[in-house]
């Protein structure tokens, strides 16, 4: 059965670029019930274990360095079905492949800073969601 929640952060580029509220709206008027959410920046340290299972990726040490660059938006969402709808709301990792509306597509400047991220599984949205937020009660 598909999971209820899944594990979202809002980006450095789309925090700097002022469009934390906009995409919260997108996420909110599509369904998700935000039920964890705060504002901080990780040290590359962090950033370099939230992305390990990237670290052999050419793309790894620039991915932390950018990763780690400003504050980021992390979030626990609740919903139905909430990794694979959560996906299909975020669009392509690619903004350029993205479908029109979204966010991606909206918002994102490249494929590296990318406005927004989103697990790819239950079991992925659990481990990420506990990074940022802890095993605590959280509804
Ligand atoms: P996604 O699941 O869509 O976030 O994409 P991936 O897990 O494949 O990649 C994680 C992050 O690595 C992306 F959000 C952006 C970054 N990345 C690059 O910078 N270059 C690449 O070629 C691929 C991914």
């Amino acid at each position: 059965m598909a999971g209820n929640i899944t594990y979202t952060m809002i980006k450095p580029d789309a925090v700097a670029a002022g469009n934390t509220g906009a995409i919260i709206k997108m996420i909110e008027e599509a369904g998700f019930r935000i039920v964890a959410m705060k504002m901080t920046k990780m040290s590359a340290e962090t950033a370099g274990k939230f992305y390990a299972v990237h670290k052999e990726r050419p793309f790894y040490a620039d991915l932390c360095a950018y990763m780690s660059s400003g504050h980021i938006v992390p979030m626990i969402l609740e919903k139905d079905n909430a990794v694979e709808d959560f996906r299909k709301l975020i669009g392509a990792t690619n903004p350029a492949n993205a479908e029109p509306g979204t966010i991606r597509k909206l918002f994102a400047k490249s494929i590296e800073a990318n406005a927004i991220h989103g697990s790819d599984s239950d079991e992925n949205a659990n481990i990420e969601a506990n990074f940022f937020f802890g095993a605590v009660d959280r509804f």
